[in-house]
């Protein structure tokens, strides 16, 4: 980037001081830190910075979203697909708050975001003002770090602060609230990047004792298993963990937010683990010798029961984040460090092997889940196509190499078990929390962040509508993103818990519908609905041939239940084929 005020590239030189507006210094400043885009919605407490962006529309897209939640999802969806920081922006009271699902979906999942909010001015602070609320308050927990700004001066050190902190060591979301009379006061503006901030050590070198005890241990197992979760995507250490994962040659398994970073396609990828996981790489946890996770956190959708999880193994944990480590699971070894970091010095320390009577274990159990779970998945004998079909269509027909969002539900779940992937930072997803309505506008900020890859959102009939109305931001973005609703007229993943374990009593969980292709039409969205089988793959083909964004329905079978599963409490070793 271009630094505006000194015509440096990165701003560590002394930079020409210039009066500017607190506003106009909120500007600059994103520039400095190299942003072109961000995702927001004006109001007035916001206004004098929305004044500036008006005036700095050539340096600083803007998107209009249509929700304040769509504007953190969509900055969420860039910086999952960029690996950078996502911008998103609102006016104080009902502005900030809508803002808060997405930023306590982005802390649990680890994406960095500098959040900003305006508020009302210093004097009104605490009187109940109009559209006054206490978001530094309500974002504590949920925020790595958040701070109110009242005076001018204070913004550039707090915008410095809020990149530095929203990157470094674990990412994750922050925020700043910025009154209106500090948008107001002119200032001398000089801008400085943070690079370190006292008593915060984001991460520290692997301590070379803990390398060593790993390698002894990995060299010595006759039965290793290596978990991968989005760490590795996070430090950009792909290449080092293939390499790894090739010397140490046990198999691989993914987290949810970990999937991409193995191909699907490697020898020694064995799946997907967790509640609607693969079976193998759910029942092997408790057979190996020695678990080694990498940069995944041990949630309990991955462990199950924790008293009986990997009691007979050596545990090593890679982990960027110390207050992980022994959280949920206990460790024998913890290389707390950045994974690329500790993996380009353990790559030396650690001998070829190979285990394939160990994972040709794995394979017996992917029989076994084909035997039972796949000929359900994928046999033609509902009228309706089932969603397991949908994916694995749109799967080879992109050749697993489309940037893949996902809402929470079933077809989430059919998803990640069935898309391919075949390219690294391809899977976006609400993991941690789950989060409804996080599909649509996270695809937005993903085709913003990567305008050159099919980015395909696929949704329930529930979760799209909980956010739609960011179909409005993509007509007026004509962006071209693929829509993919996966219609069973039911919220289906609580279907099933209902049919499972509550009697199948359905309460509230049967939905009438929109008629979602007129709703396109609406927004000036080609649409298409399939409802049989044989009409799937040319509506596919029309989705996918759209050099715009394109919306297919798929009516699926409306009562199919996602397998494997683990039952909540149960052991990874209790897995349910159906
Ligand atoms: C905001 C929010 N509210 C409620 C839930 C609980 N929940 C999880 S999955 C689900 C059903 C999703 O239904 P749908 O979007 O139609 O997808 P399907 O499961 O049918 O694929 C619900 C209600 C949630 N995850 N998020």
């Amino acid at each position: 980037m271009t630094n505006t005020l000194s015509g440096k590239s990165q701003g560590n030189e002394v930079p020409t001081k210039k009066k500017v507006t607190g506003a106009e210094a909120v500007v600059l400043s994103l520039l400095e830190e190299g942003v072109d885009i961000l995702f927001g919605y004006p109001g007035g407490a916001i206004m004098p910075v929305y004044d500036e962006l008006y005036k700095y529309q050539d340096q600083l897209k803007h998107v209009l979203v249509r929700h304040e939640q769509g504007a953190v999802h969509a900055a969420q969806g860039f910086a999952r697909v960029t690996n950078d920081v996502g911008v998103c922006i609102a006016t104080s009271g009902p502005g900030a708050t809508n803002l808060i699902t997405g930023i306590a979906d982005a802390m649990i999942d680890s994406t960095p975001l500098v959040c900003i909010t305006g508020q009302v001015a210093k004097h009104l602070l605490g009187t109940d003002a109009f559209q006054e609320t206490d978001v530094v308050g309500i974002s504590m927990p949920v925020t790595k770090w958040n701070y109110q700004v009242t005076k001018a001066s204070e913004i550039p050190e707090a915008i410095a602060k809020a990149f530095y902190l929203a990157k470094s060591g674990r990412p994750g979301p922050v925020l700043i609230d910025i009154t209106k009379n500090a948008q107001f006061e002119e200032f001398d503006f000089e801008y400085k990047k943070c690079e370190k901030v006292r008593s915060y050590k984001p991460v520290e070198p692997a301590e070379e004792s803990t390398l060593e005890e790993a390698a002894k241990l990995i060299n010595e197992a006759k039965k290793p298993y290596i978990l991968v979760g989005q760490g590795v995507i996070l430090s950009e250490a792909q290449k080092e963990f293939i390499e790894f994962v090739e010397k140490t040659g046990a198999p691989v398994a993914s987290t949810l937010l970990g999937l991409s970073a193995v191909s699907a396609d490697h020898p020694q990828y064995v799946g997907y683990l967790g509640m609607h996981g693969n079976y193998g790489p759910n029942v092997k946890t408790n057979e190996c010798d020695v678990l080694i996770a990498i940069g995944m956190r041990f949630d309990d959708r991955v462990t199950g029961d924790l008293s009986r999880y990997a009691k007979q193994a050596k545990v090593i944990h890679f982990e960027i984040d110390p207050a992980e480590i022994d959280k949920n699971v206990k460790t024998d070894v913890a290389v707390i460090a950045d994974a690329k970091e500790a993996l380009t010095r353990l790559l030396p320390k650690l001998e070829n092997r190979t285990h394939d009577a160990w994972l040709e274990e794995f394979r017996a159990c992917d029989r076994l889940e084909e035997e039972k779970v796949h000929v359900n998945d994928f046999a033609p004998d509902t009228k309706k196509p089932k969603m397991a079909e949908v994916v694995k269509m749109l799967s080879e027909m992109t050749e697993g190499k489309a940037v893949i969002v996902t809402d929470v539900g079933q077809h989430q779940m059919v998803t990640t078990r069935y898309y391919e992937f075949r390219q690294s930072v391809s899977n976006v997803t609400s993991g941690g929390l789950g989060t409804m309505g996080f599909a649509l506008p996270a695809a937005i900020g993903a085709k913003f962040g990567k305008r050159d890859r099919e980015v395909v959102m696929i949704a329930g009939d529930g979760g799209f509508q909980m956010t739609l109305q960011e179909l409005g931001t993509i007509m007026q973005e004509k962006l071209p993103v693929k829509i993919l609703i996966l219609n069973n007229s039911f919220l289906g993943m609580v279907r099933q818990w209902q049919q499972m374990f509550f009697e199948r009593r359905y309460s509230f969980t049967e939905m009438d519908n929109p008629d979602f292709v007129k709703l396109a039409g609406a927004f000036d969205i080609e649409a298409m609905r399939v409802s049989d089988r044989e009409s799937l793959h040319d509506g596919l083909t029309a989705m996918l041939n759209s050099e715009e964004s394109f919306l297919l329905e798929v009516v699926v079978e409306k009562e199919t239940n996602v397998f494997p599963m683990i039952p909540t409490g149960e052991s990874v070793s209790n897995v349910r084929l159906e």
